[in-house]
């Protein structure tokens, strides 16, 4: 694997070990069975259980709770190999871990750490994260799901669009505003009033299941809301999902750059491997370029969120950059691959299609573009 500023050097044993063993898991388990399942848009269920037993989710939730209590560069690690498999596998991760059990483990109850967070770490539990709606994506603060006081708890009603595991989840961690503030409510699978039909026709992400979630009077239990209100209650947990993200990227992008290496090598076009003509070794010496100053600021922002020190804007730094640099790379290896690029046999179009779905949650491109500058102006550009 690519790793030319020796950035091993800067992981301590545990994480390397931990590092190989999910390296290994992907190897064996995810790339060989991993493009049926996206050319039949399924995914596969199978791997979730081995997930679990790895302990890939909630690695930064405490023991007690069924977590590892591990570093932000184990929990990056393990994102990076999962989308060297495929994006549909780090997301399935990255929602369990970043989007259910963070906002369960920070803003609930004892009774709903106790209930749910244990079963989420052992996938006795599948969660998802609805926070965009039909109409508000980019601008989750205008969201219309509505919270309201009932006799028994709060009665829900809304959609909820593009959510990842919503058919499949046994949990949800919804959004809503109660008396016009965001509030994060838990939703229970089953629930009268509360349906996820999933959504069909994708060209991206096919290995993952995404969904609609709607709400028509269902009633939860008052008990069942989270302990936060405002934007920063859904935008905290994106940016521990963001930070996922700019480890996977890494993890697409060195996949398209070893295949692209393997295939310039022995690729013979004009009685030489295309490898020998200049005009490919200047796509390969951009790939590995981007790549390797890519790992260099995932391990330095892993190190300022484990030491407390990363600001939200570092992740979009990270998301942004990383994202943008994978695809950039899935398309230069597209062209490398010739013909061959576009066939299932190699691992190309898949990350590049994925890609093109990263580049767009948790924030798109363009609205990290936003933060980041609003960070150096101090004039926020969004409306
Ligand atoms: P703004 O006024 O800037 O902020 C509102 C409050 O939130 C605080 N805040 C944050 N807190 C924690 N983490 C962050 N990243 C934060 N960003 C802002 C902020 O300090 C403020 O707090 P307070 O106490 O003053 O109230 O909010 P705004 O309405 O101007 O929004 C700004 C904007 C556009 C950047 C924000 O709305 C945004 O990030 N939009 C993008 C929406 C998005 O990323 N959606 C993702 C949906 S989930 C998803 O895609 C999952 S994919 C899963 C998978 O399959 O992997
Ligand atoms: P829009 O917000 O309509 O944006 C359209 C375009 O306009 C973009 O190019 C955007 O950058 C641009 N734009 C918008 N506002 C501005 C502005 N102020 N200035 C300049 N340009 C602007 N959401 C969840 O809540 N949970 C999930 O689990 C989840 N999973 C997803 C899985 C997949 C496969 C996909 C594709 C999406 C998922 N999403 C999820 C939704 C995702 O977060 C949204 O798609 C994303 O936030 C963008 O919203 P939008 O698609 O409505 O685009």
């Amino acid at each position: 694997m690519s790793d030319f500023f020796y950035t091993d050097d800067l992981l301590t044993e545990d994480e390397i070990m931990f590092r190989n063993i999910v390296r290994d898991f992907v190897d064996d388990e995810v790339i060989p069975i991993i493009e049926s399942h996206f050319q039949n848009a399924t995914y596969p269920t199978h791997l979730t259980k081995q997930l679990a037993d790895l302990g890939v989710f909630g690695i930064k939730v405490p023991e007690q709770y069924g977590g590892s209590g591990a570093g932000y560069v184990m929990y990056g690690l393990a994102m990076q190999e999962l989308e060297r498999g495929d994006s549909a596998i780090r997301s399935f991760a990255s929602v369990q871990s970043s989007l259910v059990m963070y906002p369960i483990w920070r803003y609930g109850s004892d009774t709903q750490k106790e209930k749910y967070l244990k079963k989420l770490a052992e996938a006795e539990f599948i969660g998802c994260f609805g926070l965009t709606e039909p109409d508000f994506g980019s601008n989750p603060a205008g969201m219309i799901t509505t919270a309201t006081k009932s006799s028994n708890g709060f009665l829900l009603n809304g959609a909820k669009m593009w959510i990842t595991n919503g058919t499949v989840a046994d949990v949800a961690v919804v959004w809503a505003k109660l008396d016009g503030e965001i509030h994060g409510f838990i939703v229970e699978k089953g629930i009268p009033g509360f349906s996820a039909p999933e959504m069909k026709g994708k060209h991206s992400l096919r290995a993952s299941v995404t969904s609609e979630l709607i709400f028509q009077d269902c009633e939860i239990p008052e008990e069942n809301i989270l302990n936060v209100s405002g934007l920063k209650g859904p935008l905290s947990c994106l940016t521990q999902a963001r930070y996922g993200i700019a480890w996977g990227a890494v993890g697409a992008a060195l996949a398209v750059y070893q295949s692209s290496v393997d295939y310039a090598k022995t690729r013979i076009q004009f009685d030489k491997p295309i490898g020998a003509f200049q005009l490919v070794q200047e796509k390969l010496v951009y790939m590995f370029t981007e790549i390797s100053k890519a790992q260099l600021v995932n391990i330095r922002l892993g190190r300022l969120m484990e030491e407390g020190k990363a600001s939200p804007q570092h992740v979009s730094f990270a998301k942004r950059n990383n994202v943008e640099m994978a695809l950039n790379c899935a398309r230069l290896a597209r062209e490398i691959h010739g013909a061959n690029g576009i066939l299932g046999e190699y691992p190309i179009m898949r990350h590049a299609a994925n890609l093109e779905s990263v580049k767009t949650y948790e924030g798109t491109h363009d609205i990290h573009t936003l933060i980041l500058g609003h960070y150096i102006t101090g004039l926020p550009a969004y409306q």
